[in-house]
């Protein structure tokens, strides 16, 4: 192994200790990485194709691949010549899907930072929950998001350096008199690169540590095995670069193969529709939900461009599937990532699609399916689902590495069913994670921010099921004495949990109780409030 490049170890001396990490597997010839390695080279090699070749597509802006490293090299230098950077430190990177955060995100890269891309609609305390953890010293914020970041920095004491970027912001002033030019740091190909957040089912969020080798191995296993992207495809889609799987799949994966990014200037499906329309996008990234909005309020002459859609972050109902290849004439690719695993692992394209089923182990990945004491099963069987290959799981020091770990197997919490001819069937998550249009949702982070509201004496969040997606929060809440139950308090009590935490997460549907299921320990029942009344 090379030695670390990282000055700041803080990251490398709180990965989890080798016998709690999974068996990581390289049986492929494309896996066999340097020992110096970054991953901002991915960057340089799509320059070397053109530099005049269109990177990105924004709005009415079109980024060439040459200005696009001219401006990540600017930022490079600006971390790099902070008298506070050191190698190895974390980066916040807070804002939307723009040209300024994918240059900031290879910014941060060749400087050897640690990038700690956060999702734009966070508030101010789950910033502060990150920044806390991962110990975070300099951020690059876009304006836009300015104020929960402000708050971040106030209650942790940290983020010493904030560059603003967007509208007038300080980043770009202090990149104009920098080189376009920058010899990327010379990592070690297992020095990390970035900490992705998960939202856990506990109040603090687990940082999924990954390395500069594992950005080119999702490059190496999905994309090249199972996308397989040709150069002059453009690449759009809605999941925030914060999340992982829209860090390859509107990022890395476009890069990789020198092709064009198009990024919506609008925030939701119609902004993604008009992007589509726009930029005569071939290849989408989005969860199931994502598709269903667009059959529903897209135009289908305007998804004529699309050649390959991917599907990811919950189940791809078979009924949805069906009604897009109707429309289109395109099968999704579905594929089951996780941010653990940094993306796809099972998955199936073309004339290998199954409709209902996620697909068979990527190449590079080993499925299996486990019973409860870690025993394999047969084919046939369901039980739940263990996966090893080149990336894995390794939390910022968590006692939860051992719950996601097992005798060297990545357990994703899922239960799966694996069919005689190796296809892999979801049946559901094991714990009781709400999965709403993609995002990740615990219950005890909503059930917490309804209780900070005066009327509310008790909560209980589930997931309920939903045609739309997939799941949405519904909350069981008992009022205080004092309050009365009405449509309106329902109305205030939703606009409460918006404005305490993540929008994306409030309770879409609230019913009031005289009380809740506990057991005679105190302890909530979710299970119980799952069963039809
Ligand atoms: C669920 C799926 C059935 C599953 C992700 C692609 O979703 C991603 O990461 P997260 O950490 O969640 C992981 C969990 O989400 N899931 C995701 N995809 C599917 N269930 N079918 C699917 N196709 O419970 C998994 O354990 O938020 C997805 C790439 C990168 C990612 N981070």
């Amino acid at each position: 192994m090379a030695a670390t490049a990282h000055l700041d170890t803080f990251v490398r001396d709180n990965l989890p200790p080798a016998s709690q990490q999974p068996v990581f597997r390289f049986d492929l010839p494309e896996l066999q990485y340097p020992q110096r390695l970054n991953a901002g080279s991915l960057l340089d090699r799509a320059v070397a194709m053109g530099e005049q070749r269109t990177a990105i597509l924004y709005g009415g802006e079109t980024w060439s691949y040459g200005q696009l490293r001219a401006t990540a090299n600017r930022i490079a230098h600006v971390l790099a010549d902070d008298p506070g950077f050191r190698p190895g430190a974390r980066v916040l990177l807070h804002g939307a899907n723009t040209p300024w955060t994918v240059a900031a995100w290879f910014g941060i890269v060749k400087a050897g930072g640690v990038v700690v891309a956060t999702m734009p609609l966070l508030r101010s305390g789950e910033l502060a929950k990150v920044v806390a953890k991962a110990q975070i010293s300099h951020a690059l914020v876009d304006h836009a998001f300015a104020e929960a970041v402000e708050g971040a920095r106030l209650q942790t004491g940290r983020l010493a350096k904030v560059w603003w970027y967007g509208r007038g912001g300080d980043l770009e002033a202090a990149t104009a008199d920098k080189p376009a030019d920058f010899a990327n740091l010379e990592t070690a190909s297992d020095d990390p690169v970035l900490i992705a957040f998960t939202s856990g089912t506990t109040g603090v969020p687990k940082g999924c540590v990954h390395f500069h080798r594992d950005v080119l191995a999702m490059v190496d296993t999905f994309s090249r095995h199972i996308l397989k992207p040709e150069p002059d495809e453009i690449f759009c889609g809605t999941p925030p670069f914060a999340f992982t799987f829209g860090l390859g799949g509107l990022v890395i994966f476009p890069v990789a193969a020198g092709a064009a990014m198009a990024f919506p200037d609008k925030p939701g499906f119609d902004g993604l529709c008009e992007a589509v329309a726009r930029h005569k996008v071939t290849t989408l990234f989005t969860a199931p939900t994502g598709y269903r909005a667009l059959l529903k309020s897209c135009d289908t002459g305007v998804l004529k461009s699309l050649r390959k859609c991917v599907s990811a972050g919950e189940a791809l109902p078979a009924a949805t599937a069906e009604a897009w290849r109707q429309a289109t004439g395109i099968r999704i690719i579905d594929g089951i990532g996780s941010t653990e695993m940094i993306h796809i692992f099972i998955s199936a394209s073309g004339a290998d699609i199954r409709p209902g089923a996620t697909g068979k182990a990527v190449p590079g990945f080993t499925a299996e399916i486990h019973d409860e004491q870690g025993r394999a099963l047969e084919r046939g069987q369901t039980g739940r689902l263990a996966v090893r290959g080149p990336t894995g799981c390794r939390y910022l020091a968590d006692a939860r590495q051992t719950d996601y770990v097992k005798d060297g197997w990545n357990m994703t919490g899922d239960v799966y069913r694996l069919d005689q001819d190796g296809y892999f069937w979801f049946v559901s998550r094991a714990d009781d994670m709400i999965v709403s249009s993609g995002y990740n949702i615990g219950a005890p982070e909503v059930e917490n921010a309804l209780l900070k509201h005066p009327a509310v004496a008790e909560a209980a969040v589930i997931g309920q099921p939903d045609p739309e997606r997939g799941q949405i929060c519904k909350a069981f809440v008992v009022l205080k004495p004092e309050a009365e139950p009405s449509e309106a308090l329902k109305a205030e009590l939703q606009a409460f949990v918006k404005a305490t935490i993540a929008p994306y997460k409030y309770p879409r549907a609230i019913e009031f109780r005289a009380d809740l299921p506990k057991t005679q320990t105190g302890k909530l029942q979710r299970f119980r409030l799952r069963e039809p009344a």
